[in-house]
């Protein structure tokens, strides 16, 4: 029998925020995870698959897939490191730690953690958990959305899916959720900030690209280079997928909001697809006619996330809103 390590989350209606979409607007709370974000649906699958006979785990990480490896790994009785780059807040050094986690800070962004933590997963024969491209993480994700189908009942079909895009795994794992689910042409919002824009900037220039730098506060968003599955998704048809960006501010004011109105504390990278609501992205897109009118329900994945608490929100505070 095959363990699962993630929870069916909560799936709420939101009143305030289906004022503001103009339709209804659900959440589907995967703050609620046990690692603190959906990351554990795929980190959870691939490790059954990939690590039942290893020696220890390695994943590079902003944070939230290693969170989720480290749990993983705990329960599966392995030993975890995760590589995270120094814009990782000490906090999250703190949670790895206390999930049991070796953990080795290596570079600036994500992309550099991830060049040691391959070199580790090679010197020390340790199973490499990769935090967004691998058709395992893709496929544990999927689960998201069989779990919201299920809990919106026969027959309910959402007008539009919300999502973050980072490296582009949780939008590889919900497109193909969709699919089982008979959703295929449900639209999906893909939303990045600016600065850490990866997926928005290949769909502009028509091929992947690597950014410069990651210059955005959403560090957990912040690879240089989206996903190849993720950037072929949205050029073959195979999915209809709107990406569109919001700033920091944006970001971090529905970050608050979401405090404020839902009770709930989230990270910036989530921050920004809870933004597509409180930004009025829904209506300027319907007025665009990319999104129809009347619109049936927004299903929103509320990724969560382990970057946050209140000194990391009011340092935010202090670093943008001045
Ligand atoms: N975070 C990855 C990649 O970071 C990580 O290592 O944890 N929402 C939250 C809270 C996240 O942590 C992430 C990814 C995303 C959304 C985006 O998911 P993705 O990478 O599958 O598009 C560099």
């Amino acid at each position: 029998m095959l363990q699962h390590f993630h929870v069916n989350t909560p799936l709420l209606e939101s009143v305030s925020m289906s004022k503001m979409a103009g339709t209804a607007v659900y959440l589907k709370m995967e703050n609620c995870q046990p690692s603190g974000s959906f990351k554990i649906r795929g980190v959870g699958h691939l490790c059954q698959q990939l690590a039942s006979r290893s020696k220890g785990v390695v994943c590079s990480s902003g944070g939230n897939a290693g969170m989720a490896a480290a749990y993983v790994a705990r329960k599966m009785g392995l030993p975890a490191t995760v590589v995270v780059p120094s814009s990782t807040p000490p906090l999250v050094v703190r949670r790895l730690q206390e999930q049991g986690a070796a953990v080795k800070v290596a570079g600036k962004v994500w992309d550099d953690a991830n060049a040691e933590a391959l070199r580790l997963a090679e010197t020390e024969q340790l199973t490499f958990v990769p935090p967004f491209d691998h058709p395992l993480l893709w496929e544990g994700h999927a689960s998201v959305v069989a779990e919201a189908a299920a809990a919106l009942g026969p027959g309910a079909r959402p007008g539009a899916v919300l999502l973050s895009v980072g490296g582009g795994g949780l939008l590889c794992g919900v497109v193909r959720g969709l699919k089982d689910a008979g959703w295929a042409d449900v639209p999906v919002i893909a939303m990045e900030t600016v600065g850490a824009d990866c997926f928005n900037a290949a769909i502009k220039a028509g091929e992947l690209v690597t950014l410069d730098d990651i210059t955005s506060e959403a560090k957990c968003l912040g690879a240089k280079t989206v996903c190849r599955r993720a950037f072929e998704l949205s050029q073959s048809g195979e999915a209809t997928i709107i990406s569109e960006l919001v700033t920091d501010q944006e970001a971090l004011r529905a970050v608050q909001m979401f405090l404020d109105e839902e009770r709930v504390l989230v990270e910036m990278a989530c921050g920004a697809a809870l933004a597509a609501i409180y930004s009025g992205l829904i209506p300027r897109l319907q007025a665009q006619g990319r999104l129809p009118t009347p619109l049936r329900p927004l299903l929103v994945i509320v990724c969560g996330g382990s970057s946050i608490n209140m000194e990391q929100l009011i340092s935010l505070q202090q670093k943008l809103q001045s």
